[in-house]
């Protein structure tokens, strides 16, 4: 190996890694943010093209299905929503203002592409064919659900669609990925998994782990970070210095895209190429979209409290200029695929599959008291046995405590 590339000045060195050239100027790297990383964007505000029509490979039919999706979600979240101000569940998280990230990054992946959510992605759920019903089954916590009622509403997940579990201690789905995607590199599939984490995701030791594996073993896996600004209270400046999440990337030796999350053109392009080059060039990417948290965090807060400086005027802009449900039905309706006729009968087909949907749920038996300590053990340990015992005595002789519809 060729030690010095330009001796005998020695302007350049090879160490490990790769060549380096010498300065004698010393400079320490900026770090400021003026020069912010572009982003990538197909639609503007008004539903316009940026760029060519012909270069859209997008058909009629898959357009049509990203948007009464998108519009499908938005009324899940409002009927949801007042569902828990209700009382009928305990809690709720709306995807309010990401609705493009959520439906356009799924209809861009195969239903063979592994998902592991953070909790603000329900929309690549229902993108694959999770009904009403059963989003309302987990929000109910009955029978029905696969996750036998033991776990908070919102965390969904399904084997049948490849969706893993939602787990809300945020970032352990990140190597989770990672791990899931090298298992598809070394059985050699036509596959990759795909990771959904929020600004502050990015802030736990489980993102730069799961960055740096996936860019050594060079494993297929879509880190999508949706930049909302917000992680409950803490807003982006709390959260991080630096030009968000896409420099990142590059530290990590990933090829990364910062794209419009507004945009569901913008979103759909950059995850389907992004999936190619997961699957063909068996490389890590990493997308950040950025975009803005319209709603609260959670039922369990007002963010109004703390985005005092914004105020309700910011939130209002972005829940209705910068509405990507909008902006993408703008551009199907000038394209005439889409119409007012449509719309309506689409939203109150929507609304009354809702209401029978939470109707059913509601009534239903809630699962059987003995599935709270069934299939952790393979056999049970003394001390979890009789801790059933006990809940079942106590249950028993205090039955009138106890809704009539809990089966032991
Ligand atoms: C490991 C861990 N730490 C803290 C929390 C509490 N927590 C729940 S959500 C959240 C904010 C996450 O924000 P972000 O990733 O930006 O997602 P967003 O809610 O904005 O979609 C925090 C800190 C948690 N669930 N898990």
């Amino acid at each position: 190996m060729q030690l010095y590339t330009e001796a005998p000045s020695r302007q350049e060195l090879h160490f490990p890694g790769g060549n380096v050239k010498f300065t004698s100027t010393r400079i320490f790297t900026s770090s400021s943010n003026e020069e912010r990383a572009q982003c990538y964007r197909v639609l503007d505000e008004n539903g316009e093209l940026v760029i060519d029509n012909d270069s859209l490979k997008i058909t009629k039919e898959l357009a049509v299905k990203m948007y009464t999706n998108m519009a499908t979600l938005q009324v899940m979240d409002t009927i949801f929503y007042e569902a828990q101000r209700q009382g009928r569940i305990s809690f709720y998280m709306t995807t309010i203002g990401e609705e493009a990230i959520n439906i356009a990054s799924a209809a861009a992946l195969s239903n063979n592409d592994f998902v592991f959510p953070q909790y603000r992605e329900p929309g690549v759920l229902l993108w694959r064919g999770f009904t009403l019903q059963e989003f309302a089954n987990q929000l109910f916590g009955n029978k029905h659900d696969y996750g036998k009622g033991r776990q908070m509403p919102i965390h969904y997940g399904s084997k049948k669609h490849n969706y893993i579990t939602v787990s809300s201690t945020v970032a352990t789905q990140i190597p989770h990925a990672v791990g899931a995607a090298y298992s598809m590199k070394m059985e050699k599939q036509d596959s990759c998994t795909i990771t959904y984490f929020g600004d502050g995701g990015s802030s736990p030791g489980d993102f730069p782990a799961g960055l740096n594996f996936s860019a050594v073993m060079e494993v297929p896996v879509i880190f999508f970070c949706r930049n909302n600004g917000w992680a409950i209270s803490a807003p982006i400046s709390d959260q991080l210095r630096g030009d968000g999440i896409v420099v990142r990337g590059k530290a990590y030796g990933i090829p990364s895209i910062r794209v419009d999350g507004n945009d569901a053109l913008a979103v759909y392009s950059a995850v389907y190429e992004a999936r190619k080059m997961a699957i063909e060039k068996q490389t890590p990417v990493l997308i950040e979209a950025l975009t803005y948290r319209a709603g609260n965090h959670s039922t369990s807060d007002d963010s109004t409290r703390y985005r005092s400086d914004c105020s309700v005027d910011e939130i209002e802009r972005w829940r209705h200029d910068q509405n990507p449900i909008k902006r993408f039905g703008k551009w199907i309706e000038n394209k005439g695929w889409w119409s007012n006729d449509a719309e309506s009968q689409h939203q109150n087909t929507i609304k009354k599959e809702l209401a029978q949907a939470i109707q059913n749920a509601e009534q239903e038996e809630k699962p059987p008291v003995a599935d709270m300590f069934n299939n952790v053990y393979d056999v049970s340990p003394i001390n979890l046995s009789e801790q059933e015992d006990s809940l079942q005595n106590t249950i028993k002789k205090h039955a009138q405590e106890y809704p009539n519809n809990i089966p032991l």
